[in-house]
This record gives C-alpha cells, sequence and structure tokens, in this order.
C-alpha cells in the first residue's frame, strides 16, 4: 500500500442497485436531519448543503469546526449511520487494507449548480489515520486533490455517480477540493445535483 499512499480511486465501484440502496438510506437521514448550510468561523456560508448520520456529526459555525452529537438546527441527536451505508464503508475499508475501520460518522454533503467546496484538509477528527472513504451520487463533477502543503500540485478527477474515493495513508491528510457538478450528466437524484457522503473514523 505505501506504494500509492493508500490513496484509491475505484471508478464504477458501487452498481445502480447499491447507488439506489445507498441514496434511499441518504434520504431518510435528510428527513430527519434536515440538510443546513453551515459557516466558516468568519460568518461566511459555506456553498453547499449538508447534514449528519452517525455518533457524531461535523459542524461548522462562528464557534469553529467540530464534532457534536446534535444537529446545529434542530438539536435532535444525529440519526444512527444506516446499516447500509456503514457496511459498505467497512466492506471498502477492508478492500482497501484497512482493517480496523470502524466508521463513527457521515458526511451528506449536497451539491448542487455552481456549488462547490474549496481546497481543505480533513482535519477535525482526532484520528488522522482512519481512511476517508469518499462516495459519489448523482451528477458527475470535478474532485481536486493536492498533497500534504496546500501549495503542492493538484490534479483533477472526474467523479461520477457511484464512483468511491479512499484517502488512506498519507493521502489521508492531502488537499483537496470539489468544483462543481457539470449538471444532468445523471438522473439518480431526482431534482438533480450530486450527493458526496464522506464516512469517517473520528477517534
Ligand atoms: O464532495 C467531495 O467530493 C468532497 C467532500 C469533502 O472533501 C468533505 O466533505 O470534506
Ligand atoms: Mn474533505
Amino acid at each position: 500500500m505505501p506504494a500509492n499512499k493508500g490513496l484509491y480511486l475505484l471508478k464504477s465501484k458501487l452498481t445502480k442497485v447499491i447507488q439506489q440502496e445507498i441514496l434511499a438510506a441518504a434520504r431518510a437521514v435528510v428527513k430527519q436531519a434536515p440538510l443546513f448550510r453551515p459557516s466558516m468561523p468568519n460568518g461566511q456560508s459555506f456553498n453547499y448543503s449538508m447534514t449528519n448520520c452517525g455518533d457524531l456529526g461535523w459542524v461548522a459555525d462562528k464557534s469553529g469546526y467540530r464534532y457534536q452529537q446534535v444537529h446545529p438546527h434542530t438539536f435532535k441527536a444525529f440519526p444512527d449511520m444506516p446499516q447500509a451505508i456503514k457496511d459498505l464503508a467497512i466492506e471498502i475499508a477492508q478492500e482497501t487494507g484497512n482493517n480496523d475501520f470502524s466508521p463513527q460518522s457521515c458526511l451528506i454533503n449536497l451539491y448542487r449548480k455552481g456549488e462547490k467546496l474549496g481546497m481543505h484538509q480533513d482535519n477535525t477528527e482526532e484520528n488522522l489515520s482512519a481512511p476517508i472513504i469518499s462516495i459519489s451520487l448523482g451528477d458527475t463533477g470535478i474532485f481536486v486533490l493536492g498533497g500534504k502543503l496546500r501549495t503542492d500540485d493538484t490534479r483533477q478527477y472526474i467523479v461520477q455517480s457511484g464512483d468511491v474515493i479512499v484517502m488512506g495513508g498519507e493521502s489521508r491528510n492531502y488537499f483537496h477540493s470539489f468544483k462543481g457538478i457539470i449538471p444532468n450528466t445523471s438522473n439518480l437524484l431526482k431534482n438533480g445535483g450530486r450527493l458526496n457522503l464522506t464516512i469517517r473514523q473520528v477517534n
């Protein structure tokens, strides 16, 4: 694994049936824990909407970036991570050499036309060595991956519905961003857009 630093770009990993199953699970989460738009500590609103499921959810506001058990608007506990999402994440982790992965949080991001996520590292987690498992559903989009430093060269990857990215090993802490969707490239989501699920072990 060190040869490719634990980075896996699994094209067409999920069949249509699995994509639909994961989408249904994500929809059930959104019903209980509505999508919200976090804001950066400086007050600037994020460019996309998100929610979470699992023991912990990632949130952001004027008090900073953190994990917490409750939804920031409803103050209800985030719903349990659906078994289908948990099982899939564990299976993918195992297939990529991460045998003791324990999914604690699943972020569900929704990107509509023109929405994006800037360059960042996933570093709110106490555990910075467990892999990040990232599942794309719906419209095709452009994922950008850099290196350990913000100034490192970047590469763009087209991500399509059913693709899975695993950022493990050294790549766990690589800078990355999502540049946006190419509208009307998938009919998986009724109203279009892209859902990205990142399954994480927080501690
Ligand atoms: O949408 C994506 O592909 C990336 C999402 C991401 O990096 C994040 O939520 O931290
Ligand atoms: Mn990220």
